[in-house]
């Protein structure tokens, strides 16, 4: 059964996740701003899709009692880092430290955490880069700074990550070691098969320009 916050911090939730929502449009201005750039005043766009979520109460909670804090809305704000998300999926494997680098770079925000999953790949298999990233946001009679979390991927990390999510679901993360393994296979392979495509459009790049 999922986990529910007590009436009276669930009202406190509900004001924090305005702000958390404010910091996610911030985060989403900062990429579609660079992503109007990359389409329109750059030769090469990096970025084929962007998603994003702000976490539900309900997930929030569930996070909040695996990791063994009361469910409040202060816990919320102190312990967790994705209540704000955003995924940015790129074509190519080399493009992720690109747009990272791009982001990071804005001089008003803070890196709270980087952690690069692709060169060093979790044991699941899974590969990505991840920011922690706080954006200020500017009320009428004070600024708030908060956490959203960033996710920088090919859209085969993707199409792997969000499988393996679904199956680690179904066996609560108790997953058989038969499929842990299989998932792993996959994950190799997916990554194989990034560094492939990105060769084959190497390749068609220099014909093109020996042409
Ligand atoms: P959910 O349900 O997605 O919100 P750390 O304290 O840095 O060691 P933390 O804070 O869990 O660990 O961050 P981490 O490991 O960078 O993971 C953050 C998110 O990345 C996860 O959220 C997942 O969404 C995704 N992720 C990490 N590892 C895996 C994996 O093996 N498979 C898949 N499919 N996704 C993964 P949460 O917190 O797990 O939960």
């Amino acid at each position: 059964m999922a986990a529910l916050f007590p009436a009276e911090e669930f009202a406190r939730l509900k004001k924090e996740l305005v702000l958390f929502r404010c910091a996610l449009s911030n985060m989403e201005m900062r990429v579609w701003t660079l992503l109007e750039e990359f389409q329109n005043l750059q030769t090469y766009n990096p970025i084929e899709h962007v998603k994003s979520r702000l976490k539900s109460p309900e997930s929030i909670a569930d996070k909040l009692k695996r990791r063994g804090f009361d469910l409040t809305a202060e816990n919320a704000r102190n312990q967790l880092s994705d209540i704000a998300g955003i995924r940015c999926i790129c074509s190519y494997e080399r493009d992720i430290l690109k747009l990272a680098e791009v982001i990071t770079r804005q001089p008003d925000i803070k890196i709270l955490k980087q952690r690069d999953y692709i060169e060093n790949p979790k044991a699941s298999g899974y590969r990505s880069y991840h920011l922690i990233i706080e954006v200020p946001i500017y009320l009428t009679e004070q600024t708030e700074r908060l956490p959203v979390e960033v996710q920088i991927r090919t859209q085969a990390m993707d199409f792997w990550a969000s499988l393996e999510y679904k199956v680690r679901y179904k066996f609560n993360d108790e997953m058989p070691e038969a499929i842990t393994r299989n998932l792993w296979e996959c994950a190799e392979k997916i990554s194989e098969l990034d560094k492939q495509m990105f060769q084959i459009q190497d390749v068609a790049n220099l014909t093109r320009q020996k042409k």
